[in-house]
C-alpha cells in the first residue's frame, strides 16, 4: 500500500456511464393520481389555480407531487486497471440546483456542484485515490458563505408547538424582511450568515486508515486539498460519502454534500442482481423552502432556496442559566436524489433498490403502496403520523438483500422497513404482476422528533409501471446471497463468529443521556469505565445495572455492575485506545431521550444482544435528571434481532430504553477514528467521541487502554 499523501498519481480512469437528467425540459408529466384536499398547509397560489387540471395533482405543502422524474447520479467508474493508484478528483464546488419543477434554481453546495454527488463506483480490492478539492468560492472569487439561512423560530407563545411551526413551509431570515411586515421571518442562528465551506469528507462504512477517514477536526477552507486513499478491501456495499467537518456537518451536507460509493464484487455479480437501468440508488432527503415576504395574507412563494428552520427552546444549563438552543431540524418536503416527490417510469420486473435515508434527523418507515385509482390516499393528516390509514393489502412487498456493509445471507422479505439516518438497506421489488399500475414509497410515520399530525407528507416518491412485457420476466432473486456472511454471537464469555471460536475481546460502555442540563438541553453521549469493587459511588453521574449474566442465581446474590463516566464531550480525553485486530463488544445502554442512529466509523458492526427496559415503568430509577444517576437497573428484557438487523451494519438506531452489544471486528486499519450520533445536530452538538486503534507491537508502549478487556 502506497503513502497517499507522497504517491503521484499514475493514471486517471474516470468513464462517465449515465447521466442524470436536470434539465426540466426532459422531464415528464406526472400519472393521473387522486387530488388530495386542501390542509392547513396548503396555500392556492395563483399558478395552482391557473394550472390545475385532471392530470396533476394538487398542490401538497405548496408543491405539486410527482412533476419531476427521478434524477439519477452521475456515476464514476474507478475501473481496475491492475496499476496502484487510480486517482479521482473531486470537487466540493457552488452548483446550480432546482429543488422542484416550479421552484427557481438555487445555488447549492455539492460534489463536482451535483446534487447528489456523482456516484463513485469501484469493484472490492481496488484501491483508489480520492483528491478532495474543495472549491467552495463564490463568482467573485471569495469563500462562499452557506447557500442558504439558518434561522431559529423562537419558543411559541401561542399555543401552536414550536416545533409545528419550525415543519410549516416557507418562512425566511429577518435579514430579508426590513420591514418586518412578516409573522414567518425568524432571526437567523448566530455564526450562520458568515459561514464559509470549511470540509472534511467520510466514506461512510468503508475501512480505511484514520487519516484517511474524514477526521473531523482536520477541516480543508476553500482552496486547499485533501489526497486520501481508499483500499476498498471490503465486501460489496452500499457505502455513501459526506462531508464531516467539526460542529458544521449539520449545515455542509443540507448544502447538498452527499453522495453515493458503490463497491462491487465478484460474489455480487455472480447473483445478476438486477443492473443498469433496473438499480436505482435512491437517496432520501428532507428539506424546508425558503417563501419571500407575502404580498397579501396567506400568500406563498418559494424563492427556491432551502431554509433550516429550527425549533429554538429555552434549556437550563447544570448552572442553572438559561440556554437558548435549538432541537435537530427536519423539513416537511421529502426528497430522493435531490428532487421532491419525484416519479419513476418502471417495467414490469424485478427492480434492485439502494436505499439511503440522508435526512439529517428523520427516521423513515418506508412502505410501497398501490395508488391506482386510490380512493384514499393518505391526505388525512393522522394518516402521516403512523400506519392505520394505509391499507395493508395494498402493500407490495418489498425483499431486503443487504444492509449498510454488505448482503445478507439470505433475503429478509418485509413489508414496512424502519430507516434511521445514515442506514442503508439494498432492496429488491418485484413490478412483474403489477404492469399499468402506480406505486408510491411513502414514509408511515410523521417525523420522531417533530411528530406531529400534519407536519410531514407520507409521500416520498412514485413508481409507474409500463405495460410493456420484459425481456426477463423469469428471474427470480437468489436464495442464497453472501457466503461469506458469518452470524456473530456472543456465547459465555467468548465470541462465537460463524465457526470460529474467540476467547478475548474488549468491552466498551456508552450511555446514551436524555436532553438535560448537562447537555445544556441536548441528549448526551457518556464514555463509561466500570467501577471496582472496592471504590465507592460517587454521588452523582452513576449507572447502575443487574449483571445480566447473573440471571440465573437468585436476585438478591445478583451483582450490580456500577459505571461513571470518564468523557462526555469529543474534546475530553481519550478512554477507548485498543489493539488493531481486536474483536470488541459496544454496549450502548440508552437511558431515554429520542431514538440515536449510532454509527462506529472503521468498522461493520453486528448488533449481538438487544435488550429493553421499560422506561416509564421505571420512572426516576432509570434515569433522575437532577443527580444524573440511575437506580439499579433490572435485566432488560430480551428483544428478538430480526433478519433484516441481523446483517453488517455500520449505524444502528437504538431506541429509548434499548441495551444493545454491538460487536465488531477491528481488523484492518489503524488510527484515530469516531463513533457518534448520526442526527446530524446531535453529532456536532455533544454526541460524538474519538476512538483509537493502533497496531499491537506499539500498544505496549502506550500508556492508555480500554475500559475493559477478558
Ligand atoms: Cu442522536
Amino acid at each position: 500500500m502506497g503513502l497517499p499523501m507522497c504517491s503521484a498519481p499514475r493514471r486517471t480512469t474516470v468513464v462517465v456511464a449515465t447521466t442524470g437528467t436536470d434539465n426540466p425540459k426532459d422531464l415528464v408529466m406526472s400519472a393521473p393520481t387522486a387530488d388530495r384536499p386542501a390542509t392547513e398547509f396548503d396555500t392556492v397560489s395563483a399558478d395552482a389555480t391557473a394550472t390545475s387540471d385532471s392530470t396533476e395533482t394538487a398542490p401538497r405543502l405548496g408543491l405539486r407531487k410527482f412533476r419531476d422524474e427521478l434524477p439519477l447520479p452521475k456515476v464514476i467508474k474507478i475501473a481496475d486497471t491492475g496499476d496502484e493508484h487510480r486517482t479521482v478528483s473531486m470537487r466540493a464546488k457552488v452548483g446550480r440546483h432546482r429543488f422542484h419543477r416550479d421552484l427557481p434554481e438555487t445555488d447549492v453546495w455539492a460534489y463536482e456542484g451535483q446534487l447528489p454527488g456523482p456516484t463513485i463506483e469501484v469493484r472490492r480490492d481496488t484501491p483508489a485515490t480520492i483528491d478532495w478539492v474543495n472549491d467552495l468560492f463564490d463568482s467573485d472569487g471569495d469563500p462562499a458563505t452557506l447557500p442558504y439561512d439558518v434561522v431559529r423560530v423562537p419558543p411559541s407563545t401561542t399555543p401552536t408547538p414550536t416545533t409545528r411551526i419550525a415543519m410549516t413551509p416557507g418562512g425566511r431570515s429577518v435579514k430579508l424582511d426590513p420591514t418586518g411586515a412578516a409573522d414567518d421571518s425568524y432571526p437567523a442562528l448566530a455564526g450562520t450568515d458568515d459561514l464559509t465551506g470549511a470540509t472534511v469528507v467520510h466514506l461512510h462504512g468503508a475501512l480505511t486508515d484514520g487519516h484517511n477517514d474524514g477526521w473531523s477536526h482536520n477541516v480543508t477552507a476553500p482552496g486547499g486539498r485533501t489526497r486520501v486513499l481508499y483500499p476498498n478491501k471490503q465486501e460489496s456495499a452500499t457505502l455513501w460519502y459526506h462531508d464531516h467537518a467539526m460542529a458544521v456537518t449539520r449545515f455542509n451536507v443540507y448544502a447538498g454534500l452527499a453522495g453515493f460509493y458503490l463497491l462491487r464484487d465478484a460474489n455480487e455479480a455472480s447473483l445478476k442482481l438486477p443492473s443498469g437501468p433496473y438499480e436505482l440508488p435512491l437517496m432520501i432527503t428532507d428539506r424546508n423552502f425558503e417563501t419571500r415576504v407575502p404580498k397579501q395574507p396567506g400568500e406563498q412563494r418559494f424563492t427556491g432556496r432551502p431554509i433550516y428552520k429550527q425549533a429554538g427552546i429555552v434549556a437550563v444549563d447544570s448552572d442553572g442559566e438559561a440556554v437558548d438552543t435549538e432541537i435537530p431540524v427536519s423539513g416537511p418536503f421529502t426528497l430522493v436524489n435531490g428532487k421532491v416527490w419525484p416519479t419513476k417510469k418502471v417495467t414490469p420486473r424485478w427492480y434492485r433498490l439502494r436505499i439511503l435515508n440522508a435526512c439529517s434527523t428523520r427516521t423513515l418507515v418506508l412502505a410501497v403502496h398501490n395508488t391506482t385509482n386510490e380512493s384514499a390516499p393518505p391526505s388525512s393528516p393522522a394518516n402521516n403520523t403512523d400506519s392505520a390509514g394505509f391499507i395493508p393489502d395494498r402493500v407490495t412487498p418489498m425483499s431486503v438483500i443487504g444492509t449498510d456493509g454488505g448482503l445478507l445471507a439470505a433475503p429478509a422479505p418485509v413489508s414496512t422497513l424502519e430507516i434511521g439516518p445514515a442506514e442503508r438497506y439494498d432492496v429488491l421489488i418485484d413490478f412483474r404482476s403489477l404492469a399499468g399500475q402506480t406505486l408510491e414509497l411513502r414514509n408511515e410515520q410523521g417525523t420522531f422528533i417533530n411528530a406531529g399530525p400534519g407536519e410531514a407528507d407520507a409521500t416520498i416518491m412514485q413508481f409507474v409501471i409500463g405495460k410493456s412485457a420484459a425481456s426477463d420476466a423469469d428471474w427470480e432473486p437468489p436464495v442464497e446471497l453472501n457466503p461469506d456472511y458469518r452470524r456473530y454471537l456472543h456465547v459465555g464469555t467468548d465470541l462465537q463468529v460463524g465457526s470460529q471460536t474467540i476467547h478475548s475481546h474488549e468491552h466498551f460502555w456508552v450511555a446514551l443521556i436524555p436532553p438535560g442540563p448537562g447537555g445544556k438541553g441536548h441528549p448526551e453521549l457518556w464514555e463509561l469505565r466500570q467501577l471496582g469493587s472496592t471504590e465507592p459511588s460517587p454521588g452523582h453521574d452513576l449507572i447502575k445495572v443487574i449483571d445480566p449474566r447473573d440471571a440465573t442465581l437468585p436476585p438478591a446474590e445478583r451483582k450490580v455492575l456500577r459505571f461513571v463516566p470518564v468523557a462526555k464531550l469529543f474534546d475530553d480525553a481519550n478512554s477507548i485506545v485498543f489493539s488493531e485486530g481486536s474483536w470488541a463488544v459496544w454496549n450502548i445502554l440508552h437511558l431515554g431521550g429520542p431514538p440515536h442512529p449510532f454509527h462506529i466509523h472503521m468498522t461493520q458492526f453486528q448488533m449481538i444482544e438487544r435488550g429493553q427496559w421499560d422506561l416509564a415503568a421505571l420512572g426516576e430509577e432509570g434515569w433522575n435528571a437532577d443527580n444524573g444517576t440511575t437506580g439499579v437497573l433490572p435485566i432488560p428484557v430480551d428483544s428478538a434481532i430480526d433478519p433484516v438487523r441481523q446483517g453488517m451494519k455500520d449505524t444502528y438506531l437504538i431506541k429509548p430504553g434499548e441495551w444493545v452489544k454491538l460487536l465488531g471486528d477491528f481488523t484492518g486499519a489503524t488510527g484515530s477514528f469516531m463513533y457518534h450520533c448520526h442526527i446530524l445536530d446531535h453529532e456536532d452538538h455533544t454526541m460524538m467521541r474519538p476512538f483509537v486503534v493502533l497496531p499491537k507491537e506499539l500498544m505496549a508502549f502506550h500508556g492508555a487502554h480500554g475500559s475493559g478487556h477478558h
